[in-house]
């Protein structure tokens, strides 16, 4: 909980990157919004992070090396002195998309990268704390930045449509369940050609999901964590709800033929090759976020 944004965004002189994390505030709170309403994150269910390192320089952040730390169970070498805006443990979406301050925490990973420091101006200690799946938001981005990838944002919902495939037995394997959802819609194999990994059942908030969500996101940019939902990494909030949107369509599309008691025919090999092959558009320009708040 970053309570009074007007603290963390003194942190940063330049007023156009002040406007520009005030709407990245806006995006959290519209994403939170249409999560809670698809019924993608009940309870406290779901939790983002979101690398904002770019709107500091190096004399901002050394003012963030004063706030109190907390040390990591793990180092991250690659993520000193890097910031991220994290969503609260225990914070509800429907919450967060009233009011994003009071629900996100600023963490800022110290120079050992073993520590994050908490950015906040309360006095009184009632911060939220990060997320329980920090370890994993932590290693995504670690790995992010390993790789140069221009994707800033680590999101986790629970797509009920998703999981409900992955209690099927002949979904439970990377190829099946891609094949599946690549046929149930022709925009999914354009959107995701790379389909998404599979992560067998593994008890959430560990080092062992880490650990296998960061060798799925070697290949793909969405991983499905069989029974429980999934993790997607993006440049923007909104992109990363559109890249589990495409996928819950088609398991929608998948389950609605189901309950006709026919088996839908899916696209075939032929047409998936052809929607592969098809010369593509230009990609659409990567436009910032135009929320304010
Ligand atoms: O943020 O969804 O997996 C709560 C969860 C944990
Ligand atoms: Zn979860």
């Amino acid at each position: 909980m970053i309570g009074n944004i007007e603290h963390l965004l003194n942190t940063t002189n330049d007023v156009f990157q002040k406007n520009e994390l005030k709407s990245i505030f806006g995006q959290i709170a519209a994403v939170a919004q249409i999560l809670w309403d698809r019924g993608w994150a009940e309870r406290n269910a779901g939790n983002f992070s979101i690398n904002i390192t770019g709107f500091f320089n190096a004399a901002e952040l050394d003012r963030l090396s004063f706030y109190p730390f907390q040390p990591l169970a793990k180092r991250y070498p690659e993520l000193a002195r890097t910031v991220f805006l994290i969503s609260g443990t225990g914070t509800r979406m429907r919450d967060m998309a009233n009011n994003p301050f009071e629900n996100v925490c600023c963490v800022f990973v110290s120079d050992s990268g073993s520590a994050y420091h908490l950015v906040d101006d309360n006095a009184a200690g009632l911060s939220a704390k990060p997320t329980s799946e920090l370890a994993t938001h932590l290693a995504i981005q670690q790995q992010l930045l390993q790789k140069k990838s221009l994707e800033k944002v680590v999101l986790h919902a629970h797509v009920t449509e998703l999981i409900a495939l992955t209690q099927l037995p002949p979904y439970t394997s990377e190829k099946a369940v891609n094949s599946l959802l690549w046929g149930m819609h022709p925009e999914t194999i354009l959107f995701l050609p790379e389909g998404v990994g599979f992560i067998p059942y593994t008890i959430p908030g560990t080092e062992d999901i880490a650990v296998a969500t960061l060798k799925g996101f070697e290949h793909h940019k969405v991983v499905l964590w069989e029974k429980h939902g999934c993790m997607t990494v993006a440049r923007t909030l909104s992109e990363a709800f559109d890249n589990l949107d495409i996928l819950a369509k088609s398991a929608k599309i998948y389950f609605l033929c189901k309950s006709t008691g026919q088996e839908p025919e899916g696209l075939n090999n032929m047409q998936l090759k052809e929607i592969r092959d098809y010369p593509q558009a230009e990609p659409p320009v990567y436009k910032k976020p135009d929320f304010s708040i």
